[in-house]
């Protein structure tokens, strides 16, 4: 199990936090084994000592900025360094705790600070954090920290998403100990500190986690409160829920209780673009495909009344040596990171534990099984799932899910330009898989590579016209009123994205309905206008 708990950093008057966002100092470790920065042990002084280093913004992905080629295609371990000076009270107050906070380093991370050994995680895309006041409390004003941090990017079979490294031996094609990284995912495997790095405080004794639950009994609302204190016995809690205006809409006392309030609250305003384009849209759901999204986004999800099946890494299992003991044991606590993570957003209806994995191997039967069990104990309160791409009869892990996910491809990876035969395949799909399960359906993934600006009528693949249409024949099979038991619809793709090179992908994957520039394509607007109607239907 996890120790303690993740919440979000808020300043508060008792919590200040200090971001560590900016241009820190960079190397790859180029050498033939990757490990001559623990050779050299390059976190003993500051990084420029030990060679040529780079700046090197944070957050981002250290693929896409520099313009050597390179560092795109990198395998192994990359070296972050950034240097801090604390305010005085944070270092000369015994009642401060100071904290580290990295919001995410993929895939697999060392942090030091001021040369000591602080930090091991390994998973990308969630936060992990230590307490440091004992490395920054030391003396009469030792003010500056020097934060050195060791990422790498290698994916294997007990990584999650797993991957492999192939070794090309035939001398004939490549040079002496030339590998690749091997990924069974469909995007591109950017790495490094992509997402925010903070240092914030709290007192000594202070709240280290909170679990909300909800529910509803006639017209009020009922919000379950359990909260944890650390440090030591000696504090008095007093609970206030307040409202968008800050005003005080509940109270309680003590660690545990229940608040009651009346009526929802609705938030209008459009802030961002992806969140103006959803609303555009008239969408109200997604899904972290395929792995969870920035703390930031599941709040606004929260704000704008966007629900969301919330997916952990389990991407690319697709090998069966990828179903062992060790990566099980890794996934059940990717779970438990992810629930401790997003357990209070109300926005989250469902957690999924992988997308497309082997489903038809026995291992991952028993795998899907004992990962799904592990999270319905972490969180009682939501759905479980998978999505699955296998077929009704192979497919191993449906028994053990509350709603069965499935991505089809009709008409684009088989039956090319046959858009009459949609239908038909979609109906066996929903009547198959319900026949079996009886459990509600989502379409999780269907769409088309559309290559924004190119048009051919009658239709042909990668044209607007032809992810149009091919749209236009999947909603006449979602429509159909005798399958009421299919629940949901998400498209694939809000929008193109980068991924491996490939001779299917055209400068990435572009089954967007939005280009990468968030521009639409004609399918946007025969989306909108579906989505708006349904909304109105509805209301
Ligand atoms: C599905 C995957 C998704 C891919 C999509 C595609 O879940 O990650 O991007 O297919 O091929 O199999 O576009």
């Amino acid at each position: 199990g996890l120790q303690g708990g993740m919440l979000y950093p808020q300043e508060s008057p008792s919590r200040e936090c200090k971001e560590l966002d900016g241009l820190w100092s960079f190397r790859a470790d180029f050498s033939d084994n990757r490990r001559r920065g623990f050779e050299e042990q390059w976190y003993r002084r500051p990084l420029w000592e030990s060679g040529p280093t780079v700046d090197m913004p944070v957050p981002s992905s250290f693929n896409d900025i520099s313009q050597d080629w390179r560092l795109r295609h990198f395998v192994g371990w990359v070296w972050y360094e950034r240097e801090v000076i604390l305010p005085e009270r944070w270092t000369q107050d015994l009642r401060t705790r100071v904290v580290l906070r990295i919001g995410s380093a993929h895939s697999y991370a060392i942090v030091w600070v001021n040369g000591v050994d602080t930090l091991e995680h390994e998973g990308g895309y969630l936060p992990f954090e230590a307490d440091i006041s004992n490395l920054v409390q030391v003396g009469p004003l030792p003010s500056r920290l020097r934060i050195t941090i060791a990422i790498n990017n290698t994916l294997t079979p007990t990584t999650l998403p797993p991957g492999t490294i192939q070794y090309l031996t035939d001398t004939s094609k490549y040079p002496k100990g030339y590998f690749v990284q091997n990924t069974y995912f469909d995007f591109f495997n950017y790495a490094g500190l992509q997402r925010s790095v903070l240092l914030y405080t709290t007192p000594t004794t202070y709240i280290d986690d909170i679990t909300v639950t909800t529910s509803v009994e006639q017209d009020s609302g009922l919000v379950n409160y359990q909260i944890s204190v650390k440090g030591s016995n000696l504090f008095k809690l007093e609970v206030r829920l307040l409202d968008a205006e800050n005003k005080v809409v509940a109270n309680g006392t003590g660690t545990q209780g229940q608040l009651k309030i009346r009526g929802k609250g609705f938030d209008w305003p459009l802030l961002v673009k992806d969140f103006n384009l959803l609303r555009w849209l008239g969408a109200n759901a997604f899904r972290t495909s395929h792995y969870p999204y920035a703390e930031e986004v599941m709040q606004m999800c929260d704000r704008y009344g966007i629900v969301v099946i919330d997916e952990c890494p389990g991407v690319g299992l697709a090998l069966p040596q990828f179903f062992n003991n060790v990566s099980l044991h890794h996934h059940m606590q990717v779970m438990e990171e992810v629930v401790r993570r997003d357990k209070n957003h109300p926005a989250v209806v469902m957690w999924s534990v992988a997308n497309e994995p082997a489903s038809h191997l026995e291992s991952a039967g028993y795998y899907l099984k004992m990962v799904i069990a592990h999270t319905k104990s972490l969180d009682p309160s939501r759905p479980v799932t998978f999505v699955s791409n296998s077929n009704y009869a192979a497919d191993k892990g449906a028994p053990y899910v509350d709603v069965i996910c499935l991505n089809s491809y009709y008409s684009w990876y088989h039956d090319y330009g046959h858009l009459e035969l949609i239908q038909l395949q979609l109906a066996t799909q929903f009547e198959n898989w319900y026949k079996k399960y009886q459990k509600p359906i989502i379409q999780s993934e269907y769409g088309a590579e559309t290559i924004a600006g190119f048009h051919q009528d009658p239709p042909l693949m990668f044209t607007e016209e032809y992810q149009k249409s091919l749209l236009e024949q999947y909603h006449l099979g979602l429509d159909q009123k005798r399958r009421k038991y299919v629940v949901g619809e998400l498209i694939w793709n809000f929008a193109d994205f980068m991924t491996e090179q490939s001779p299917t992908r055209v400068l990435g994957n572009k089954k967007g309905i939005f280009t990468r520039q968030r521009q639409p394509k004609s399918a946007a607007f025969l989306l909108r206008e579906r989505y708006w109607k349904i909304a109105n239907e509805t209301r």
